[in-house]
């Protein structure tokens, strides 16, 4: 009995392919050339096997790493004595039966020329004998982009997409679905456009995806194609087995979140082609098929459980249209996208717009600024609403409190943020204590935490422990909008710009200045009439302040 390694064998120019699938679990007696695990890149999948028959020890990877040649793979128990001889990676012949069936993509090897047709032919592929054409991925008349993917072969171990060297237009396209290729046969002729990659008899070229390591082939004792294991015959696949289709289709099949093993294949011999794949999407937003998942989830009542099996985001070729520039989100944008779209969907927020009379308030800030020119301290709006704001907290305290699970937690401290919007995108600094705080300090601290907001060097214990928060819209404009709770917060005002508007007093209409409330609340906390309430308070505070003194 011998304890050895199993390797990744030589895969070509792969380098780091994500492992996808373990088809052995320790205590499982394997066959020599059993597959141990399955491996895939974006233009090939491949079943790396077992160089010795024996027991499974232990499997050393895991869903998810990434393996390349050389990388240990599993330990195996076997009583070939001549397996212990000791394997330096890359790995030998004899570790490696399926080294060329398991090489990198192929590269389509072009004749030489500049410009004109190019005759693609296929590359070397080692011992790779009569594969089957098994997906056509272009047409005549398409244009090509470099390394883009013209057809997929596949074998019983892999299968892999031939991508094409040269950018240019498809003249013809010289394969048909269930034809056999070799090295050496002509595929494809494309009108190049780009400079055409090296020649077959060359390594593959920088610019191409990568190939078969010239030696791989050689060094290699590859098992024929017609005798490795038959992954899809249906009479020896064991459940559980990844799914037969090509490697664009189970990433079509990724992007759209389908359970490749639940759609059924309609291909040769069973394999799912992207059309089975729409077709099951379709179905399933149809309401006529259930996934197992969501069988899963569905009451134990038989109930309709609705879960949040949203549609697939739409994909969409933009370029196709028209000219388009890509940039990533800043980082501010993608963690706060990601706070917005959970607060968006599991609150059930609702928003009450209202209207405050701010004529003498505003009167008054601008008296007040004109005295106090000399501070340098300019008193906002903002500043009167987060003391507004406060004393309707007060008034009503589960605007000012957050849900724990059954439990309402009511804050006995007043930090109220406030949106600020920067260049990399908004955050919400926070006044703390803005109950123990004047008017004319909160607008100094206000002035600084929006500088340090816009500088980008707000602290994290300067956007912390908000138990309400303003977003006003007043500087720029805008009548109202239904602002998203800033969860665990329970509501959030938005503000926009105050207008000059006719109000009846009774007798007359009289010109004020009216300030656009927007209250959005969270419905398990709050009701309409506290909310309402809340908006009328409020109100009255802004259109008399003395009563924040009562
Ligand atoms: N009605 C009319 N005018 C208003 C107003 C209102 N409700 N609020 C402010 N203004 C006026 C101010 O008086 C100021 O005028 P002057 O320059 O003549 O004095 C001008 O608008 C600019 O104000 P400001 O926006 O710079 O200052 P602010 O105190 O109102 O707001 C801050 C500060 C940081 C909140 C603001 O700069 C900001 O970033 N706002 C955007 C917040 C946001 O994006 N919210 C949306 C969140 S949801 O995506």
């Amino acid at each position: 009995m011998a304890l050895i390694q199993i390797q990744v064998p030589d895969i070509g120019d792969f380098d780091e392919v994500g492992v996808i699938e373990l088809l052995v679990k320790p205590g499982d007696t394997v066959a020599a050339e059993q597959s141990l695990i399955t491996v895939e890149s974006d233009k090939a999948s491949m079943e790396i096997p077992s160089s010795h028959a024996g027991v499974v020890k232990s499997v050393t990877v895991k869903l998810g790493d990434k393996v390349k040649q050389g990388s240990v793979i599993a330990e195996l128990e076997t009583a070939d004595a001549a397996a212990v001889a000791p394997k330096p990676a890359p790995a030998p012949a004899a570790q490696a039966p399926a080294a060329t069936e398991t090489a990198a993509p192929p590269v389509a090897a072009a004749a030489p020329a500049a410009a004109g047709p190019i005759e693609v032919r296929v590359p070397d592929i080692g011992d790779f004998k009569d594969v089957a054409v098994i997906e056509l991925l272009v047409k005549a008349g398409d244009t090509i982009r470099v390394e883009q993917s013209l057809f997929t072969v596949e074998s019983d171990k892999a299968s892999m997409e031939i991508p094409s060297p040269v950018a240019g237009v498809l003249k013809e396209l010289k394969v048909k679905l269930g034809d056999k290729v070799n090295i050496g046969d002509l595929v494809a002729v494309i009108e190049g456009s780009a400079p055409a990659a090296a020649p077959a008899q060359a390594p593959a070229p920088a610019t191409a995806a990568p190939a078969p390591a010239a030696g791989a082939a050689v060094a290699a004792a590859p098992v024929p194609v017609q005798s490795a294991a038959p992954a899809h015959d249906p009479t020896v696949a064991p459940t559980g087995r990844l799914p037969h289709a090509s490697p664009s289709v189970r990433k079509f099949a990724r992007e759209l979140g389908v359970p490749l093993p639940e759609v059924k294949g309609t291909g040769p011999k069973g394999r799912i082609t992207a059309e089975d794949v729409q077709a099951f999407t379709r179905s399933v937003m149809a309401g006529t098929t259930q996934t197992q998942a969501q069988a899963a989830k569905a009451p134990a009542g038989g109930g309709t459980g609705v879960g949040l099996d949203l549609l697939p985001w739409p994909k969409v070729d933009f370029a196709k249209f028209g000219p388009i520039e890509r940039k990533d989100l800043s980082r501010i944008k993608k963690i706060s996208g990601a706070n917005l779209s959970r607060n968006a969907i599991v609150i059930p927020a609702v928003t009450n717009h209202d209207d405050a009379d701010i004529t003498d308030l505003e009167a008054f800030r601008v008296s007040t600024n004109k005295e106090n020119e000399k501070s340098g301290v300019k008193v906002t709006m903002l500043a009167f609403l987060i003391k507004a704001c406060v004393a309707a907290l007060k008034k009503f305290p589960e605007f000012n409190s957050s849900l724990d699970g059954d439990a309402l937690v009511y804050k006995q401290y007043w930090h109220i943020g406030f949106a600020a919007d920067t260049p990399n995108g908004l955050v919400v600094p926070v006044i703390k204590d803005a109950d123990k705080k004047g008017v004319l300090q909160i607008s100094q601290e206000m002035g600084e935490l929006a500088k340090k907001a816009r500088d980008g060097k707000l602290g994290p214990a300067d956007m912390s422990g908000a138990t309400f928060t303003i977003s006003s819209l007043g500087g720029i404009g805008g009548r109202y909008f239904t602002p998203i709770i800033n969860a665990p917060e329970v509501a959030i005002l938005g503000v926009c710009r105050s207008n000059i508007e006719p109000v009846w007093d009774g007798k007359a209409f009289q010109p004020r200045l009216m300030l656009p409330l927007s209250l959005t609340w969270d419905h398990r906390v709050i009701d309409g009439a506290a909310a309402a309430r809340f908006n009328a308070y409020l109100g009255q505070i802004l259109a008399d302040f003395r009563r924040v003194l009562l």
